[in-house]
């Protein structure tokens, strides 16, 4: 399967594992799972035909692990718009995680602090370079370090999602630092 392909695949399956499901016609169950047998027949009839083999493959091989494989179900590990309950328990975050952004969101970003838009979380990159890359997405990167460690004693829960994405709900300003 070559990797145009598994891109394709990845980004068809993301859209309607986390955002909409509806325009599939599947339901996701309230921890985002769907039986793989039935997404692969939603696809088929909406003229996205995918093999089992292929999305084993990009289940495998996607560079995120974005997608989570379980008795006969999947679901995408994190992103979701859709409600869905990650059942993620509380986790002790390391001292600093790293936000990647771009300028234009700075000013708004230092008197809100991070804000989950249109998704579930904000999303937290373990590493200075996965933020980068996250930030690189938009524009010219800024990372911005997140005093982890100090939000988890001030009680903020912090979750780490099947593929080591860090997920809270919100960072205040103060816990916030541009380098
Ligand atoms: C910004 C990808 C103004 C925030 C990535 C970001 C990640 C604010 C954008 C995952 C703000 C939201 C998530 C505020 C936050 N004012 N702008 N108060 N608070 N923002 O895509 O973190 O490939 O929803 O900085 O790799 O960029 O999809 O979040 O620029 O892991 O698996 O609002 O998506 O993963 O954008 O990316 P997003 P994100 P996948």
């Amino acid at each position: 399967m070559d990797e145009r392909r598994t891109v394709k695949v990845s980004k068809y399956l993301s859209k309607h594992l986390r955002h909409q499901p509806d325009r599939l016609g599947i339901t996701l169950d309230a921890q985002g799972w769907v039986e793989v047998d039935e997404l692969l027949r939603a696809c088929a009839r909406n003229g996205f035909t995918i093999t089992p083999e292929e999305l084993d493959h990009v289940v495998a091989a996607n560079d995120k692990q974005r997608f989570a494989v379980e008795g006969g179900r999947i679901r995408a590990s994190q992103g979701h718009s859709v409600t869905v309950n990650l059942g993620l328990p509380p986790a002790v975050p390391p001292p600093y995680l790293y936000h990647g952004t771009v300028a234009r969101a700075l000013d708004s970003i230092r008197s809100e602090g991070l804000r989950p838009m249109n998704r579930h979380h904000v999303h937290l990159s373990p590493d200075r370079a996965t933020a980068v890359r996250v930030g690189a997405r938009r524009g010219v990167p800024v990372v911005l370090s997140v005093d982890a460690g100090a939000m988890h004693r001030a009680g903020h829960l912090v979750h780490v999602s099947d593929n080591g994405v860090w997920l809270t709900d919100s960072v205040p300003p103060a816990f916030l630092r541009l380098r």
